[in-house]
């Protein structure tokens, strides 16, 4: 089911805007009314630079990843580009699958044509004809409206086989995900496109090499790609979105510039209440205290703090939560979720489910051995697990123990 609509934009119209300066102003089914708003400016400038410089400008402009890795996206179109083996591909990661993140859902929604615009700038830049947008299949008016900027700007000669007469050819497919998590890896999605059962491949050959198909291909998420725009454009400011929710007054999608601090995203949301915890980078990130909120959010912030910005996501935990319920159901999501590939993985994520079970409802030295065991399971699935799923099955757990003092 479509989630439900969680995705406010509470700042539509703010003049710090960038990622989500047209979103709620322009109506998102007109390309006409997008380029009134500065659409296709940004590939434009492409055309006219070259595909180097547009990687070189990417690669200046240090932009990082928004998936929550963080990788240098000039640095992947780079190896991309130089790849001798031919064709190339361009896949955007659209699956939007880590719980608590509504951010790519905004921007697809609210501004189509931005993602659009991108990736044929991306495609561009590492010489890709064909590029596939791999949706979250629980997104039906994002694939609507996707779909409809899609055909319009086909029908427009902004996708084709001479994109705006500059005899470079692009286009674009849609792929619907089927409501696995494990199919927003990246390795997964080349083999769900495929046809084949979304599990992931061994890294490496990293995408770059061996991606799609077998093809060099560059694997960018939605609010990585439309970072390009301004760049290209000028507007140098560089920003996040955080999808906010939990114990706030108004849950949405927040765009900050880098090096605001927890405290101050929260309180744009109204005065916040008594919190037990925050949860930072979703399932697969990292709790923080009440008393840690002066955070700054940026990459290295956040891991200096010891947690992890991820994909955006904030969720405030009120007081009266029930901290083991939340653990267990995170243990939940992880079992349910793992493709069950490598054995770490499928066996940690039930042990680690199980020991959760058994410690709900104790304290102290009778929860002592359960979370021996959580340790040594945790750091099995981090050291052993193939992909991002198992690695990062026990972050939240551990985060919960020792920063909040779980079970104690
Ligand atoms: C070329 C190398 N490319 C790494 C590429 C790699 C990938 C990117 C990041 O995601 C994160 C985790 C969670 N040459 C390269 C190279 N690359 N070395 O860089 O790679 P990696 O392996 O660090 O991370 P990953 O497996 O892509 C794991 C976060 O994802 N996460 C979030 C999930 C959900 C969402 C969502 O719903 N939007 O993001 C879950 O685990 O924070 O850090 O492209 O190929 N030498
Ligand atoms: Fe599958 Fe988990 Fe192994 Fe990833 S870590 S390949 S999700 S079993």
């Amino acid at each position: 089911d479509e989630p439900p609509a969680a995705a406010a934009v509470p700042q539509a119209g703010d003049p710090g805007l960038v990622l989500l300066k047209r979103v709620g102003l322009v109506d998102p089914t007109s390309l006409d009314d997008y380029r009134a708003n500065g659409g296709y400016a940004a590939l434009r400038r492409a055309f006219a630079i070259g595909p180097a410089a547009v990687i070189r400008e990417v690669t200046d402009a240090g932009l990082l990843g928004r998936g929550g890795a963080a990788f240098p996206t000039g640095r992947k179109w780079q190896a991309t580009a130089s790849q001798p083996d031919h064709p190339h591909y361009l896949v955007c990661n659209a699956d939007e699958s880590e719980p608590g993140t509504f951010k790519d859902r905004v921007l697809m929604e609210g501004d189509p044509y931005a993602l659009i615009e991108a990736m044929t700038i991306a495609g561009y830049a590492i010489g890709a004809h064909q590029g596939y947008l791999y949706l979250r299949g629980e997104y039906p008016r994002a694939l609507e409206r996707l779909g409809n900027a899609i055909a319009r700007a086909r029908a427009r000669g902004l996708l084709g086989e001479d994109v705006l007469g500059q005899g470079y050819a692009f286009d674009i497919e849609i792929r619907r995900g089927a409501g696995a998590y494990i199919c927003g890896e990246e390795t997964a999605i080349f083999n769900s496109i495929e046809g084949y059962r979304g599990e992931p491949r061994s890294k490496p050959p990293f995408p770059v090499e061996k991606g799609l198909f077998g093809k060099p291909t560059a694997v960018n998420n939605v609010e990585t790609l439309v970072n390009v725009l301004p760049i290209l454009t000028g507007r140098a400011e560089e920003t996040k979105l955080f999808c906010l929710s939990g114990n706030v007054g108004r849950p949405g999608v927040y765009e900050l510039p880098f090096g605001a601090t927890l405290r101050e995203l929260i309180e744009l949301a109204g005065p916040p209440g008594a919190m037990r915890a925050v949860l930072l980078g979703g399932a697969a990130g990292s709790f923080v205290r009440p008393d840690e909120l002066d955070i700054t959010l940026t990459f290295e912030g956040t891991r200096a703090a010891g947690t992890t910005l991820g994909s955006g996501v904030v969720l405030v935990l009120g007081d009266t939560v029930e901290l083991p319920r939340i653990l267990l159901r995170i243990a939940e999501f992880f079992r349910d979720e793992s493709c069950g590939q490598c054995v770490p993985c499928r066996v940690g994520t039930v042990r680690q489910e199980e020991a959760l079970h058994r410690i709900k409802d104790r304290t102290g030295a009778d929860a002592a051995d359960d979370i021996v065991l959580l340790r040594e399971v945790g750091r099995a699935m981090r050291d052993a697990s193939i992909c991002g799923l198992g690695q990062t099955a026990w972050n939240a757990v551990e985060s919960a123990i020792d920063r909040l003092g779980a079970y104690e």
